[in-house]
């Protein structure tokens, strides 16, 4: 089985609220219906969750009761997202079925608390397809925060213990630095866990209420140090998605999980 986070800066245009791309979209469920593998499914909020988590402060935990607007706005539009994500899915032959966070676990300070695994695997037997996502969720510390899909993608990774876990950027992959602002950065095919913790990085160009770039290589150097290959690529380019699937040569990162 595979675990697929399809970034919220491919699915999503990220700098313009509630802008989604749905010719990535559809690409992509396309290509994970023709490769046939049992998968769960993440997905990031991208600019219908970020933009709005940001202004009411949500990831800092309850101050205010401003924020109970906004933490219940912002659910609202993660999910508007995910139904846009669920009916491409269907439309393409993907039998898909949402597991919103915020209703099957719970944080403490930032951190997983409790979650509900036997709902994925209820769901997996039936061979659907589990699609969860990034969303606002209870915090025991801090009252509410937000759940990153990457936080996910890491529990649930640890949970099933995927062939692979596979991020679905707006970037082929690793670079030595951003390949947006620095013309000297270097593509990295392969990456141990240890050296990917050395590597720093700027990749983002938006702030992320979920830390963006540095916390998904933090991220990525956890779990593949659990021995987990990672692997990053781009979802904007056809193929590369599918072709990982059915291990096929295909130009990605990929992070060796540290106990092969
Ligand atoms: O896009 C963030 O999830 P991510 C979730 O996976 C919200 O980091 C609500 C901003």
């Amino acid at each position: 089985m595979f675990i697929i986070k399809l970034g919220g800066s491919v699915i999503t245009k990220k700098s313009k609220q509630e802008c989604f791309r749905q010719n990535v979209m559809d690409n992509l469920a396309e290509e994970i219906n023709k490769a046939g593998k049992e998968v769960i499914l993440v997905h990031g909020a991208g600019s219908f969750g970020h933009i709005l988590a940001k202004q009411y402060e949500l990831n800092g935990g309850y101050k205010n009761n401003s924020q109970i607007k906004g933490f219940s706005l912002t659910h609202a539009m993660v999910q508007k997202l995910d139904s846009l994500v669920l009916n491409s899915l269907n439309d393409h032959g993907v039998p898909a079925v949402s597991i919103a966070p915020h209703s099957i676990l719970k944080l403490d300070n930032h951190n997983l608390y409790e979650m509900n695994y036997k709902i994925f695997e209820d769901y997996l037997d039936k061979h659907f397809t589990p699609v969860t996502f990034g969303d606002v969720a209870l915090d025991k510390k801090l009252g509410f925060s937000i759940c990153s899909g990457d936080l996910l993608v890491k529990a649930l990774a640890e949970h099933f213990k995927p062939e692979k876990a596979i991020f679905v950027l707006d970037e082929d992959g690793l670079y030595t630095s951003n390949p947006k602002t620095d013309e000297n950065a270097e593509f990295i095919d392969s990456i141990t866990p240890e050296k990917l913790k050395r590597l720093t990085t700027s990749l983002d160009d938006h702030a992320d209420v979920t830390q963006g770039m540095k916390g998904k290589i933090n991220t990525i150097s956890e779990l593949a140090g659990s021995g987990i290959d990672t692997v990053l690529l781009n979802g904007n380019k056809r193929e590369r998605l599918y072709k990982t699937l059915i291990g096929e040569k295909t130009k990605i990162t990929i992070v060796r999980g540290g106990k092969r």
